[in-house]
């Protein structure tokens, strides 16, 4: 049997008290229940839904923690579908199988079933923890994840902010990918701009900041939404960036920040020596590919900031000056372990974008292929076909799985030449990034792009995150090093485009996991109560018959560059 009963009697603890951790003196473990279910709820001011809450509520309370501690997160599956849960930028290291997205690392939890996900934090920043299941992140799923450091941090700073972002829709998420993928629906849906939504309310209440002169805040955003990115200034203030996707950066002085779904941010803030005037912060939302449309979008939430209590604001709204603002860019920042350019021992170059499939969908690739679900977790897969497990085929034709060699260095150029920009985001890592340029296209680029730049980063070493946002009409390379054995599924964080099959797997290293992982038996439970196989290859068979695996479907054409499903599609 290749699975064993080692964790299971640790979740098994977990799930009855918490007594037996408490001989832990330094680290702490951090117990968090989730009871995962439909709600009715207004969240924005406008219209009343159906919703994903968590022990009947949203928004659902952060979660915080400091480096060293273990959480052990007790979900129970309220919902009438499976879910799982996904702790975004987590590095998960000998923990594959808590990694959480279905059928990739484990599967779903069944409707009525529990799962202790347990996450041993050896990372300090800003994270999140969301659904990975029938993308019900989308539906409220999510929440802030924050890792203190044990020691004092590299900056010195008074005060500790979060604020977390999404955007938020009338229709439930099946709903708007039924209107994007049936050819026959009116497109855009009806309802299509969303509404910002700061730490989980309606973001025209966001909340005040009280600054005191000589004081240096840290505020940290997390972008928890689907679709679109939100921009955050101070104008009357710099600041200085210090951390992206929970990895310190040299501090970088900055006007503002332009956070993409599923990035972090930390920025320091000094307040102001006088306490004259008060000032407006702005978080505005929007997303380049939706044309702007009065009081839709992009929408603009403005917060207070206030030094004195009954100070005059002062106003600092001119258009002039918003154009000459500067923001932050990952390839200019630097990071803070002066790690250099990895050197490279392989190179990868993939195309993202959307074909018309036979079925009349258009739906999205990695180098024309687009991603669908195996029916047995690709990381069962490459436990359980010994050496079998190096060769890519076995993992199905719609995995894309790309088996990376224990501890080598992959350069990953990316072309995105599609009219939208996309927020990818790779799981167990943090990579380097190193280039940006203009894409490589199947047609000839629009005049208005052709004069997009080569930038390679600047500072002493590149910076390192876990999701980069590829320009229109840009590429993107990006250094990884392959020193975290696991399956790790590298996708698109538009839920919609990551629906729609932009998606792909990086099988690391299944030798070495194989002789170092084992799942817990119990949540093979999770599959067979699902019907599901758990071991062989994609389709639960052996070798590469993959009888019962549904066949790819049939290319008719590359969506043209100009048209198609404008919100969804990316052609
Ligand atoms: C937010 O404020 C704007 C501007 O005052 C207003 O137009 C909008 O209706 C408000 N939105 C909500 C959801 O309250
Ligand atoms: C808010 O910030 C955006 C840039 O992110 C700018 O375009 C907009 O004009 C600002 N609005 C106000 C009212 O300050
Ligand atoms: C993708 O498919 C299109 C249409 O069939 C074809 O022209 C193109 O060469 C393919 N690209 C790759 C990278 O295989
Ligand atoms: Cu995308």
């Amino acid at each position: 049997m290749f699975f064993d009963y080692l964790l299971g009697r640790t979740l098994l603890s977990a799930g009855i008290c918490g007594a037996v951790f408490l001989q832990t003196v330094l680290a702490a473990n951090i117990i968090v229940d989730w009871d995962i279910g439909y709600i009715t709820v207004n969240r924005d001011g406008y219209f009343t839904r159906r919703a994903i809450g968590v022990n009947g509520k949203l928004p659902i309370p952060p979660v915080r923690a400091t480096i060293g501690d273990t959480i052990y997160l007790n979900v129970h599956n309220s919902l009438d579908k499976s879910t799982s849960i996904h702790a975004h930028g987590l590095f998960q290291r000998d923990n594959n199988f808590m990694d959480g997205p279905a059928m990739v690392t484990q599967c779903g939890i069944p409707p009525g079933e529990s799962h202790t996900y347990i996450y041993k934090l050896e990372q300090t920043g800003t994270f999140w923890i969301h659904g990975h299941d029938h993308h019900q992140n989308s539906d409220g799923l999510r929440a802030p994840l924050v890792v203190y450091d044990r020691k004092r941090p590299p900056f010195e700073y008074k005060e500790d902010i979060l604020f977390s972002v999404e955007d938020w829709y009338l229709e439930e998420f099946a709903e708007r990918e039924k209107q994007t993928l049936d050819p026959s629906l009116p497109f855009p849906p009806p309802h299509g701009y969303g509404f910002g939504l700061i730490d989980g309310y309606n973001g025209n209440l966001t909340k005040p900041l009280y600054f005191k002169p000589g004081n240096t805040y840290r505020l940290r955003f997390v972008n928890m939404g689907a679709l679109t990115t939100f921009q955050f200034t101070l104008p009357g203030h710099r600041m200085r960036v210090v951390e992206i996707d929970g990895v310190y950066t040299e501090p970088s002085e900055v006007d503002g920040i332009t956070i993409a779904p599923a990035q972090r941010y930390s920025v320091l803030i000094d307040a102001l020596k006088k306490t004259q005037f008060n000032y407006h912060y702005n978080i505005t939302m929007f997303a380049e590919f939706i044309p702007p449309k009065e009081g839709l979008t992009p929408r603009v939430y403005i917060g207070d900031v206030i030094y004195r209590k009954n100070a005059p604001f002062k106003n600092i709204r001119s258009e002039a000056g918003w154009k000459h603002f500067n923001f932050a860019n990952d390839i200019t920042l630097s990071s803070l372990d002066g790690e250099p350019a990895m050197p490279v021992n392989r190179r990868l170059e993939y195309t993202v974008g959307n074909n018309l499939y036979s079925t009349g969908q258009h739906l999205d690739y990695f180098n024309n292929i687009t991603y669908a679900q195996p029916l047995v977790p690709t990381l069962y897969t490459a436990l359980t076909m010994g050496k079998m497990a190096m060769d890519e085929r076995v993992y199905g034709p719609q995995t894309h799985a790309v088996v990376l060699k224990h501890m080598e260095v992959v350069e990953i150029t990316i072309h995105n030449p599609n009219t939208m920009p996309h927020p990818l985001h790779l799981h167990g890592h943090v990579f380097q990034i190193v280039e940006y340029g203009l894409a490589k296209a199947p047609f000839p680029i629009p005049d208005k792009f052709k004069n997009i730049p080569t930038v390679r980063y600047t500072g002493s070493c590149p910076s390192k995150r876990d999701t980069m946002l590829i320009p229109t009409m840009n590429y993107i390379k990006i250094r990884l090093r392959a020193d975290n054995p696991g399956v790790w599924i590298f996708h698109c964080h538009l839920d919609i485009h990551h629906a729609m099959g932009m998606a792909m797997t990086f099988v690391e290293a299944p030798d070495v996991l194989q002789k170092t992982q084992r799942v817990p038996r119990r949540m093979l439970d999770f599959c067979r109560k699902l019907g599901k196989p758990f071991e062989g290859n994609a389709a639960g068979n052996s070798g590469l018959d993959f009888t019962g695996l549904p066949a790819p479907p049939t290319i008719v054409a590359r969506s043209p560059v100009s048209t198609g499903r404008a919100l969804a599609g990316n052609d």
